[in-house]
């Protein structure tokens, strides 16, 4: 068992370190990080970094790594794997007329992929698409694509909602859509939010299809790492969005979102073996915001969380549900006792 490790790095520290050991990154095109500059894949999002310094997310392992291309009529996923973990890519033009089908139609690819390799268990997804919120033939295109994606889900499994991984769904400016995400051999553990209800549980009036995601994901890599994915979270207590234009207040309610799942008393409710941790520590944090005009007090109270500072890339994204301002995503780290 390898491990990987996922850390939050300056251009210069990225330069510096050991390409060999390195998955994948993330970073923004505001970065200007050229991919083509490196032997690993580099994801630049389709979103504006709104703080002024550039970070980068990037995923190490001492694992030997091997890069794939899986293509089909529909699209090329571009992957690479280690023994424990396959980490893939797809970007493609949003067709808008056929959106709902063409999402169907990718994660269905992503299914086959997964099943091709023998690593079944989908543990973090990602999903960026533009204009999230655009509202055609009566329909938001978020719940086109949660539709499509739910469809696929359905065809694929017979009950899943168990199943699902943490999530990100998230509007862009561009012309395309950006998915990539992270599969295992062996299941990790799903934690839903016990302020709120489960996405694949809202009511029928966000969209007939729900959401398919669980609220977080834990993995243990080794007898002494672990990793918690946490996903895309807003003001939302049960299934009704909360503090309707008021930035702050919905900043408030985000984090006592987050921090009700991180509670180790909820975390061991959930199968989670909290006695055997020994440390616990923000790794990468993703703070979306719907305007640039947010930054200011968004910055201004994050910074007060100690344990999160330095640690936060901050995006101009739109967020699933239009009156939603601020939509906060991260990774934890975990150091297990021996
Ligand atoms: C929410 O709690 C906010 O559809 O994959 C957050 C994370 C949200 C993931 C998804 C949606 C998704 O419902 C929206």
């Amino acid at each position: 068992m390898y491990g990987i490790q996922i850390s939050h790095l300056t251009q210069s520290e990225l330069l510096a370190c050991h390409h060999a050991n390195i998955l994948f990154c993330v970073s923004t095109d505001s970065c200007q990080l050229a991919s083509n500059r490196f032997d690993f894949p580099v994801f630049n999002l389709d979103l504006p970094t709104l703080a002024q310094h550039c970070m980068v997310e990037v995923w190490h392992s001492n694992a030997p790594i091997l890069r794939r291309q899986w293509h089909s009529d529909s699209g090329i996923i571009e992957y690479s794997y280690t023994p424990e973990l396959l980490f893939a890519s797809i970007r493609l033009p949003l067709e808008e007329n056929t959106f709902e089908d063409n999402i169907t139609q990718q994660y269905l690819n992503i299914f086959s992929l997964l099943q091709q390799e023998n690593f079944p268990v989908i543990l973090r997804m990602w999903n960026y698409f533009p204009a999230i919120n655009h509202i055609d033939n009566n329909t938001e295109r978020y719940q086109r694509f949660c539709s499509g994606r739910y469809r696929a889900y359905t065809h694929h499994l017979e009950k899943f909602d168990h199943l699902l991984p943490a999530a990100t769904a998230i509007g862009t400016y561009s012309k395309n859509v950006h998915i990539y995400f992270i599969a295992t051999k062996t299941p990790g553990i799903n934690i839903e939010n016990p302020r709120q209800i489960s996405a694949y549980q809202y009511p029928k009036k966000y969209g007939i299809h729900s959401p398919s995601f669980a609220r977080a994901t834990y993995k243990q890599w080794t007898s002494q790492q672990a990793h918690l994915f946490l996903s895309g979270t807003a003001s939302i207590v049960g299934h009704k969005s909360l503090h309707l234009g008021e930035c702050q207040a919905q900043l408030q309610e985000t984090i006592t979102n987050i921090k009700a799942i991180l509670n180790l008393d909820h975390l061991q409710q959930q199968g989670i073996p909290v006695a055997q941790f020994k440390e616990f520590s923000l790794s990468i944090m993703k703070v979306y915001l719907r305007a640039p005009e947010y930054l200011p007090v968004v910055k201004k109270i994050l910074q007060t969380q100690a344990d999160w500072e330095g640690k936060i890339m901050y995006l101009e994204g739109d967020i699933c549900r239009q009156e939603l301002i601020v939509e906060i995503e991260g990774i934890w780290h975990i150091h297990l006792k021996k």
